[in-house]
């Protein structure tokens, strides 16, 4: 098991398409075990393989309050989304700001699991949200762009600055 680096918004690897999975092997279920260390640790509610710079359709979840409901994603897909919802969203990739997003308060969505077996689940809440905002990572998008132009903008040129100082920081050690 590894903890992962967490690529940082602007950074353009964020935009990139993920392609999909071809076979659940030994090197994808590592990458899974990965992707749920790394989440852990952050903590987060969800991580998207883009998330750390490995662009395929990967993702996992869980938002309960014990780790006790860990899902992994290969190759999702919604099926159907019913009712919105708005949650003050926060983003690994975006750190520090947090900002209302309108989404589907319900879903249905089929995976294939860990173990390669094609799965249909139906989700709702915090989950169905969490879901909904990993599979856009997959796409190369994030919540940011659901913002005005001007708080984006606002947001990409503070989380810069940070980090010129954090590598300028590297250096002088
Ligand atoms: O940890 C996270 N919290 C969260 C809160 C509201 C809506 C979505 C999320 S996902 C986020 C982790 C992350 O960045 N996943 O991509
Ligand atoms: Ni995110």
């Amino acid at each position: 098991m590894a903890k992962l680096t967490i690529l940082e918004f602007p950074d353009p690897r964020l935009r990139t398409r993920a392609s999909p999975v071809e076979t659940v092997d030994d090197g994808l279920k590592s990458l899974i075990d990965d992707l749920f260390e790394t989440m852990y640790e952050a903590p987060g509610i969800g991580l998207a393989a883009t998330q750390v710079n490995v662009h395929k359709r990967v993702l996992v979840a869980d938002v309960s309050a014990d780790k006790s409901e860990p899902y992994a994603l290969i190759n999702p897909v919604i099926l159907e989304k019913d009712g919105v919802t708005t949650t003050e969203e926060g983003c690994l990739s975006v750190p520090g700001y947090y900002e209302e997003v309108e989404r589907a308060e319900h879903i249905r969505v089929k995976f294939i699991d860990r173990l390669g077996d094609d799965v249909e689940m139906e989700a709702e809440g915090l989950l169905a949200v969490c879901i909904q905002h990993e599979m856009d990572h997959l796409e190369g998008k994030l919540f940011v762009d659901y913002l005005s132009e001007a708080k984006r903008s606002r947001i990409r040129k503070k989380l810069a600055k940070e980090q010129r100082y954090r590598s300028a920081d590297a250096v002088a050690l």
